[in-house]
This record gives C-alpha cells, sequence and structure tokens, in this order.
C-alpha cells in the first residue's frame, strides 16, 4: 500500500501543528480545517491547502462531520487525522469517514466503539489477562440484593461508574451500604442523561493511586509494541497540568510485564494505530481503568525518552506500513516532563481568552516547545484554553527538572493570564521534586495554598 499523498487534519492548534509538521516530514501535502475564529492561525496561512468548515462555535465546525467529510472530498484529501479531543473518539465519525472512501488515522471503528463502553472495554482487558480494578465483572444488575452482594465482596469504599463515562465524568464514591442502592440510582439516572445509557458497572475506590498510562502502537500486520509509560498524576479536576515519563520510583521489572500486557492485548483485539492503556496504581500495583485510541496531549514525553515520531507512526501505519521496530529495538533513554500552558487566571482557574501581545518561547538543550500561538495572537474563546506545552528532557529526572525550571523562566506570554506561574512553583516543590505524588496531591497544594 502506497504512503498518501494528502492528509486532511480535523483538528486546530498545537496539535494541528504538530500534524502538519509530522505532514511535511513525511512529504504528505496537508490541508487544515478552519473555523472563523482560526481563521489568522498560522499553521492555516502555512498549510498546503486551508478550508473553512463553519462558525467558531465547534458543534457547528470542529464537530461538523458532513463539514469536514465535504473538505476531504473537495481537497482530494486520502486520508483524516483527527487529533484529541473533538471527533478523534467518536466511532461514528470514524465510519463514516472510511465509508466515504478516507483513511481514519486511528484504530477501526468497532475499536473506538468498543473501547468507548467501559464495561465492554474492560472485560476485553481481562479476556487479555491484563490486571484491572476488582469490582462488578461487568455492568451491574438490576436486583438491588446482587448488588449489596457485589458491594460487600469487593468492600467500600466502592465506586460506581457510568459505562458510557470516563475521563472523569459519571462516577460516584459510595462508603457504606446505607448509601449505595441510591448512588447506583443516582448514577444510572445521570448517565442515562448525559450518555444515553444507563449501563453502570462497580469498582473498589483506591483511595490514593499515582495515574500511570502505557503508550502503545500498532501495524495493520500484527505487530504491536509499547513505548514506555507516563505519570499524569498531576491534575486538577480531571485536567492534566504536567506530565513526565519514565514514572518515577516504579519497578522496572513491574512497568515491562504490564506494558507486554498492554502489547499482547493489543494483538488479540487487531488494534490499529497509537493508544494509551490508563492505569490506577497503588501500592506496588497495577490496575487499568480505561483506553484511550487517540494521540494524547502527552505524547511528546514518550517521544522524547524513546526517539520515536508517535504522530508519524501513526499515519504509517494507517497507510498499511509495518513497523519497523521490534520492541527490542525500543530504548527508554533520559528524562522528559512537559507543562500544560493554559490560558487561564493562575489562582481562579477561569479561561483568559484575548490578544497576546509579547510572546517569547524558551529554547536550549533539552528544550521542546510544543505551540501555535505567536506576539499578536488573538487566543479565542470558543475552546480549550491550552495555548501550548513546554517539554524538557534530560539525561535523568534532575536535569530535566533543572531545564524546565530556566525553560519557565525565560518564558513570556503577556495581555492574557497564563498558568506559568503555577508551573515555575511546581518545579520548586519539594514534593514534586521528589516524585511519586498521588492524583490527589495538586488539589490538595492548591487548597492549602489558597489559606497561606
Ligand atoms: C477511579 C479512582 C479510584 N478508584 N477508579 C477518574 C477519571 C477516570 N478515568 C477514572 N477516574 C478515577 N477512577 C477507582 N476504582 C479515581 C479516579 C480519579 C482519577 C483518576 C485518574 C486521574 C485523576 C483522577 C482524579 C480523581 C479520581
Amino acid at each position: 500500500m502506497a504512503m498518501f499523498g494528502k492528509i486532511l487534519i480535523a483538528n486546530r492548534g498545537e496539535i494541528a501543528l504538530r500534524v502538519q509538521r509530522a505532514c511535511r516530514e513525511l512529504g504528505i501535502r496537508n490541508v487544515v480545517v478552519y473555523s472563523e475564529a482560526d481563521s489568522q492561525a498560522k499553521y492555516v496561512k502555512l498549510a498546503d491547502e486551508a478550508v473553512c468548515i463553519g462558525p467558531a462555535p465547534s458543534p457547528q465546525s470542529y464537530l461538523n462531520m458532513a463539514a469536514i467529510i465535504s473538505a476531504a472530498e473537495v481537497t482530494d484529501s486520502e486520508a483524516i487525522h483527527p487529533g484529541y479531543g473533538f471527533l478523534s473518539e467518536n466511532a461514528d465519525f470514524a465510519e463514516r469517514v472510511e465509508k466515504s472512501g478516507f483513511t481514519f488515522i486511528g484504530p477501526r471503528p468497532e475499536t473506538i466503539r468498543m473501547m468507548g463502553d467501559k464495561v465492554s472495554a474492560k472485560q476485553t482487558m481481562i479476556k487479555a489477562t491484563v490486571p484491572t480494578v476488582p469490582g462488578s465483572e461487568g455492568a451491574l444488575p438490576d436486583d438491588p440484593k446482587e448488588i449489596i452482594r457485589i458491594a460487600r465482596e469487593i468492600k467500600y469504599p466502592v465506586i460506581i461508574k457510568a459505562s458510557g463515562g470516563g475521563g472523569g465524568r459519571g462516577m460516584r464514591v459510595v462508603h457504606t451500604e446505607a448509601a449505595l442502592l441510591n448512588a447506583v440510582a443516582m448514577t444510572r439516572t445521570e448517565a442515562q442523561a448525559a450518555f444515553g445509557n444507563p449501563t453502570v458497572y462497580m469498582e473498589k475506590f483506591l483511595e490514593n493511586p499515582r495515574h500511570i498510562e502505557i503508550q502503545v502502537l500498532a501495524d495493520q500486520h500484527k505487530n504491536a509494541v509499547w513505548l514506555g509509560e507516563r505519570d499524569c498524576s498531576m491534575q486538577r479536576r480531571h485536567q492534566k497540568v504536567l506530565e513526565e515519563a519514565p514514572a518515577p520510583g516504579i519497578p522496572r521489572r513491574l512497568i515491562e510485564r504490564i506494558g507486554e500486557r498492554c502489547a499482547d492485548a493489543c494483538r488479540r483485539i487487531n488494534y490499529r494505530g497509537a493508544g494509551t492503556f490508563e492505569f490506577l496504581y497503588e501500592n506496588n500495583e497495577f490496575y487499568f481503568i480505561e483506553m484511550n485510541t487517540r494521540v494524547q496531549v502527552e505524547h511528546p514525553v514518550t517521544e522524547m525518552i524513546t526517539g520515536i515520531d508517535i504522530v508519524q507512526e501513526q499515519i504509517k501505519v494507517a497507510a498499511g506500513e509495518k513497523l519497523r521496530f521490534r520492541q527490542r529495538d525500543i530504548e527508554l533513554k533520559g528524562h522528559a516532563v512537559e507543562c500544560r500552558i493554559n490560558a487561564e487566571d493562575p489562582f481562579k482557574f477561569t479561561p483568559s481568552p484575548g490578544r497576546i501581545t509579547n510572546f517569547h518561547a524558551p529554547g536550549g538543550p533539552g528544550i521542546r516547545v510544543d505551540s501555535h500561538v505567536y506576539a499578536g495572537y488573538m487566543v479565542p474563546p470558543n475552546y480549550d484554553s491550552m495555548i501550548g506545552k513546554v517539554i524538557a528532557y534530560g539525561a535523568d529526572r534532575n536535569q530535566a527538572i533543572a531545564r524546565m525550571r530556566i525553560a519557565l523562566s525565560e518564558m513570556i506570554v503577556e495581555g492574557i493570564q497564563t498558568n506559568l506561574p503555577l508551573h515555575r512553583q511546581l518545579m520548586d516543590d519539594s514534593h514534586f521534586i521528589d516524585g511519586g505524588t498521588s492524583i490527589h496531591y495538586l488539589e490538595h497544594k492548591l487548597a492549602s495554598r489558597k489559606n497561606a
């Protein structure tokens, strides 16, 4: 199968630029679609072709399947890269893309649909011997006696999760039997309203875990590899703030065992493309929770420690190429940290759109900046507040952090508010420097900062 001649990028912002760069390096022409709010973006001007797909609100532009597929048709594109967010994990979109004769750069629609249903995703992982959180094996039944019995078996606290949820939506922690049935009923009602699916399942609630994820890559010829792990525990309200690779303080042989289970699961389900297995990690044990079927915001930290360009690999395997490396060829070298730079109030976290009047990107050894913004750029109010990412690579974690500290001190973003002050504080935070903080650490730190 021949490499694509032209790819349409169905996204915006830094990831549109990231995919555009991958296309250029592979010698593939790129088509960018954009909303009226993004007409002045530099990557739009730099695109081989650009098609306006609608007004600023996402439902009318970046979520408008018909407009995006029309843009692919009029430009004679061969494949569509969905980036992250928007339509990237929408199985119906992937299906419509393929039915219209284009290649969807991502897994098969059935795989996306299966992983989008958290109960079926978890059952698939149990079959593939990936360790999961102890809980109801499958959907919770209606019978209240059964629900009570399952919770007693798991032991409190338990968590009720919506099968259609994920990423922190549709969950409820239950501490006592007295609260159980009402919590199940409420989660079901909310799940029906939010996802059109009342199915819920139950897990043991882990009180103080870390969020560790494994990056995988699979071709269409039964080859699958894992590209190490990322620690994404530094988060606030389910929004990751800082990620790093490798995860500090976790025994290597333990991660290798889990990574092998993930790559093996990919082979079993004939997975195609890049993907991420999300785990909770507590008391030296990994527990699978969800799989993401897209490229993730934090993919650069893995690229830095493996030397593998994940976006280029996504494109190559979508075109039918074989992976050119085996597991034994993959070497995890050094350490990388990524800070997500958001246009937001550094204390209240409210969005801070507007014109960037002055911008200076950091540089120097080991520094990578993935950002589409520049001095004079207008941050539109319609989308996610992330304006870019700073990634620092070093021979070890201390060097990566030292380089990040310098980079953050050099960086200038004026005209809007950003979370740069928070990142600068984190680089001097003794708990972060020690490594291995839990998913609750940042929120606790922020709460005590307010009282200080
Ligand atoms: C959990 C959990 C504790 N125990 N499951 C939140 C997002 C979704 N992907 C799963 N989530 C959680 N599932 C069990 N059995 C705690 C969380 C959780 C969390 C997970 C990852 C990153 C940040 C989080 C913040 C709060 C709760």
